[in-house]
């Protein structure tokens, strides 16, 4: 079907009208796209970028790819693609994955139904009509009975809130909105802030080039080999043969990856055993280094401990600088408290002359400069500068979209504290708006295409029946929305990962206040809930 103009006034521009409108061209918004179009909906996509795929357009630094076997990371519901579709190495470079994603929306021919370049100003919950008006940055004016935001986990970059960037007369770069045209390294000084997992893996491409590369460090991680390698055709044959136990193994995981927590405990083995088997998980690939491991490694600090001691050896035996390698052991974190950055030679980087490190603890930067930065210690002339700095994670993207619901109140005002959500879906005092892969969502913690799937699916049938009988207005109840996040709340504060600072609490970004804003819960758990809530008629949910 086609839009339909809205007339329009003085003041307002025409609106383009649909019933479903999703924002965002990610893995989770054309996968929302091609189910909700199926419906016979009138649905458009919005997307701020020139090019579907999300993460995978945006994150286009030298060194971006996967840390989940490229395999795993794939949609499930097309056999034709599934057939198709060859992954050249076990970790997907980023090129690979938009192409991939290119390659899904021209099967689907999504593109006729997305506005590219188009980025969300505002949204305005209307009551009368129970509609929604998005304006955008240009001055286009949609309205929508429903909103989709998709707009995804790790989508707003993090700036450091130093001063001066605009000052800099050099080139910089945030890994989080790489440029298109090629960036050129060669001869060139360059600084690179921030060491998380997309630090750790542009940082090796730069020193390869660049005259000298200094990389400015908050705080170590425990970053772990990737093991990459290529994928062979019979290889890939014999992968394809079994997607279908594979899939279904997948979506029966606790986040869909590949590997899962051991139940053997490490202190039931000998140390010989335990130190074999952390030997072992060092040189498998991804993350059979994490979540393969004994499973008391994720909640009992003393076995952590034990982990931490190997890895730092591992540390010290690849960093010839001794001084340099204790500054890259973390001594603030345990283990898999925070997101484990997979690398390829990347401590190996700080064996080259033309690599420095600066603790930032111990030398912070006063301000950004024309020529460079302005360092506690001293002035750095560089002539580019890449902010490997990660993300407003989880609410960042939908605080930008500046969301008005009931009574003209904004979700950042009642995000103010930290997020408040139903199932991570639905927001009381913001009907007829569903988020699909936000805060409180399963895909914080999760393989992305295997968290989100079925409550993509879910999400799809939750608007069919919608539309079917006529519901005017779907609004999530304010205490399951209470209940649902106490028990968020509730599971992360038993987990290890509330003893550190990171991006799922919030307090990576300054300023942002110390919330839990992922969900720690299993995926089949969280599935069978949203069945469970859907066979009750959308329990916690009031719809008119
Ligand atoms: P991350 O993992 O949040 O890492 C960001 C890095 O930038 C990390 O080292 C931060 O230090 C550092 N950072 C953040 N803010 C500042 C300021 N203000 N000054 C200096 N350094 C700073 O983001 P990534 O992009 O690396 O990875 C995000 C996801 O992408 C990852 O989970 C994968 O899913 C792919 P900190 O450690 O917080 O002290």
């Amino acid at each position: 079907m086609t839009e339909t103009e809205a007339r329009p006034t003085e003041t307002a521009p025409a609106a383009k009208t649909y019933d479903v409108l999703i924002i965002g061209a990610g893995v989770t918004g054309l996968h929302q796209l091609i189910l909700v179009r199926e419906l016979g909906l009138r649905v458009r996509v919005i997307e701020a970028g020139s090019g579907v795929g999300g993460t995978w357009y945006w994150n286009r630094y030298p060194g971006a790819r996967l840390d989940s076997e490229s395999y795993s990371y794939q949609y499930a519901f097309d056999q034709e693609l599934l057939d198709e579709w060859n992954w050249s190495e076990l970790f997907a470079e980023q090129g690979e994955l938009e192409r991939y994603f290119n390659r899904v929306a021209d099967k689907y021919d999504l593109r006729r139904d997305i506005d590219f370049d188009t980025r969300v100003e505002s949204m305005v919950f209307d009551e009368e009509t129970s509609t929604w008006s998005v304006h955008t940055v240009d001055g286009d004016l949609y309205r929508a009975r429903v909103v989709i935001a998709a707009t995804g986990i790790l989508s707003e970059p993090n700036f450091p809130r130093i001063p001066g960037l605009e000052s800099f007369e050099g080139e910089w770069h945030h890994t989080g909105l790489w440029p298109e045209e090629p960036v050129d390294f060669t001869g060139k000084r360059v600084a690179v802030i921030g060491t998380g997992a997309s630090g750790v893996q542009v940082i090796p491409f730069v020193a390869k080039t660049a005259a000298h590369l200094t990389v400015f460090q908050r705080t170590p991680n425990w970053a772990v080999p990737l093991r990459n390698r290529p994928l062979a055709a019979e290889e890939m044959a014999e992968i394809r043969a079994g997607y279908p136990e594979l899939f279904e193994r997948l979506r029966a995981s606790f986040s869909g990856f590949m590997h899962s927590w051991d139940p053997v405990t490490s202190t039931d083995v000998t140390p010989e055993v335990r130190d074999a088997r952390f030997e072992e998980a060092w040189h498998s690939p991804g993350f059979a280094k994490w979540i393969g491991m004994y499973h008391d490694i994720g909640t009992d600090p003393e076995a952590n401990r034990v982990y931490c001691d190997f890895l730092a050896r591992k540390i010290r035996e690849r960093v010839h600088d001794a001084a340099t390698a204790e500054k890259l052991i973390p001594n603030d974190h345990l283990f898999g408290t925070k997101r484990v950055p997979c690398e390829t030679n990347y401590y190996e980087t700080y064996n080259q002359d033309n690599v420095d490190l600066v603790s930032l603890g111990e030398n912070p930067i006063e301000r950004f400069t024309p020529t460079g930065l302005q360092t506690r210690e001293g002035h750095l002339d560089v002539d580019m500068i890449v902010l490997a700095t990660g993300f407003d994670a989880f609410t960042g993207a939908l605080n930008r979209l500046d969301i008005r619901g009931v009574g003209g109140q904004t979700l950042r005002d009642k995000w103010k504290d930290g997020p408040l959500t139903y199932l991570g879906i639905g927001v009381a005092g913001f009907p007829n708006l569903f988020i699909m892969g936000g805060p409180h969502g399963k895909g914080g913690h999760g393989n992305s295409p295997r968290c989100s799937e079925q409550v993509v699916e879910w999400m799809a049938r939750f608007v069919e029946d919608i539309f079917e009988q006529g519901t005017e207005r779907v609004e999530a109840d304010a205490q399951a929305e209470r209940v649902w996040t106490d028990h968020i709340y509730q599971v992360a504060a038993d987990s290890l990962m509330s003893t550190t600072r990171s991006f799922f609490f919030g307090d990576n970004v300054e300023g942002k206040p110390r919330a839990y804003l992922a969900y720690l819960g299993s995926l089949p758990e969280f599935v069978e809930q949203l069945q469970g809530i859907r066979a009750d008629g959308y329990r916690g949910f009031h719809l008119s």
